[in-house]
């Protein structure tokens, strides 16, 4: 049984399909809009700018959440996990990101296998289900180190009996890695991306984090993060993933010098890739041509260079209808879709791009919100605690989130409001997190599976099969 399944029959409280109109005192601009949620019909780019610019930030909230109730009832996912950043050094230097250092300047480092042992015997005697091993672009390290570190992780957990997950490697490490074994071509960049996943594959690797995705915009990319992959070859190594069976995540880093349109592309653009994802697997619930409306590209709402890619054939997909019995869809029986957005608000400390104030707690409600409601294909939504903080968190679950991350321990990346590198969460709060936001928490895998766990003393845990 899927977690979406598992979900379905904890649900506590329904929806309440008789509000099938907006609150008297709500904006009416949003009526439509709330019209089309309740139908389960996929909202436009505008209907995205009409979300971000009505004063009724709670009308917002509250469709979102309508949402997630219904993909979710009262589920609220959490994991036992540990980061594990292999080296900070870093070819790029780009300015919104705070983690990455020159080889051999003050702070520089890069774990050899003996670390990468012991923090993965810490994982599991932790009971640690998921590690996510994540690092800048080395110019110098060899490949053979990526399917290294994998396969140390793995033999590592597999000797103390745990089948630990790897979810590692973003978009933009997995083509550098193509480049560093010299099978990346740009006339065929797919055979590249492809030879690599599958080398990383055949080591231990289960799944692909949602990174480095940041904004797909060209004028963006070319200011904030160039020499960074562009979305089209994002897009690409996620696709291949796909292709071999592997479950993603997305990423939207916003806040910096994106517009709030510069998102919803983005955001359109995911959603369009899980469509075309969900359609090769031949899940059930697509409903093969059901023609997009060209104001659903961003061509029609002054975005030039981007036409929705594939123009109007793309088959639609939709997770369930409201009001329509549905059965809840079984996500996560073959891999190879994306499972999660995460909308990681921009952090300026430190970067280069420090003297930007960042999103207000009410943007990222907003956007949080605007992503589970734009993204009607994706299964889950993740406000990642460390970049949201546990109380904010706590208010995303009523605004469209149903995953907080997990327990994380070592974080590098982002040390918001004075954090060190430690940022370490107990289940117990987390739980506590959870069930004081008026939710039910429940442990799942890094492919969203129920887990189980000994109740003598934690540690040993398994996949629920019923
Ligand atoms: O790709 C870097 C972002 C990402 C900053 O897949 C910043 O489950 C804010 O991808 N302010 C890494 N964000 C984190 C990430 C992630 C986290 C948790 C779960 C998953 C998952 C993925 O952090 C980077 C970049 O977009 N980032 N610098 C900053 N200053």
């Amino acid at each position: 049984m899927s977690i979406l399944e598992v979900s379905a029959t904890i649900r506590t409280a329904p929806d309440d399909r008789s509000d099938t109109e907006l609150p008297s005192g709500a904006d009416p601009t949003l009526r439509p809009l709330f019209a089309k949620v309740v139908r389960g019909e996929r909202l436009t780019i505008e209907d995205g700018l009409t979300l971000y610019s009505t004063p009724d930030l709670w009308s917002v909230c509250a469709m979102a959440d309508r949402v997630r109730r219904r993909l979710h009832g009262l589920a609220t996912y959490y994991n036992i996990n540990r980061h594990l950043n292999y080296s900070n050094v870093c070819a790029l230097s780009c300015k919104f990101c705070e983690f990455y250092r020159k080889e051999g300047g003050e702070g520089a480092y890069t774990r050899d296998m003996a670390y990468v042992r012991d923090e993965t015997a810490r994982a599991v005697e932790a009971g640690a289900t998921e590690m996510h091993c994540v690092g800048g672009l080395h110019p110098k390290l060899p490949f053979e180190y990526y399917p290294e570190l994998i396969r140390t992780i793995r033999a590592t957990a597999t000797s103390r009996g745990s089948d630990l997950h790897i979810k590692a490697f973003t978009a933009v490490e997995i083509v550098h890695l193509a480049r560093v074994a010299r099978v990346f071509k740009q006339s065929d960049r797919v055979a590249g991306i492809r030879w690599v996943l599958e080398q990383l594959r055949e080591s231990g690797l289960g799944s692909l984090p949602g990174g480095g995705a940041e904004v797909f915009d060209d004028r963006v990319h070319d200011e904030a993060y160039k020499g960074k992959i562009r979305s089209d070859v994002w897009l690409d190594v996620h696709r291949v993933a796909h292709d071999i069976g592997l479950n993603t995540n997305a990423t939207m880093l916003y806040g910096h010098i994106e517009s709030r349109h510069d998102r919803l592309v983005h955001l359109d653009m995911l959603r369009r890739a899980q469509d075309r994802a969900l359609v090769r697997l031949g899940y059930e619930g697509v409903e093969p041509n059901r023609a997009e409306p060209r104001a659903d590209t961003g061509a029609e709402v002054g975005h030039p260079g981007y036409a929705g890619d594939e123009g109007n054939d793309v088959p639609t997909v939709t997770l369930t209808r409201e009001g329509v019995a549905l059965p809840a869809p079984r996500m996560n029986k073959r891999g190879g879709y994306y499972q999660t957005i995460i909308p990681l608000p921009f952090f300026p400390d430190g970067s280069e791009l420090e003297h930007l104030p960042g999103p207000t707690g009410l943007e990222n409600l907003r956007t949080l919100a605007i992503a589970r409601l734009m993204l009607d294909n994706f299964p889950h939504v993740k406000a990642f605690w460390i970049m949201q903080t546990l109380p904010m968190a706590q208010l995303m679950l009523h605004c469209g989130a149903d995953d907080l991350d997990g327990t994380v321990v070592w974080y590098d990346i982002t040390k918001v409001g004075g954090a060190s590198t430690h940022q370490e969460v107990s289940v117990r709060t987390l739980k506590k997190t959870i069930r004081d936001a008026g939710f039910i928490p429940v442990e799942r895998d890094t492919l969203y599976r129920r887990i189980e766990r000994d109740a003598r003393d934690g540690k040993a845990w398994r996949v629920a099969t019923e």
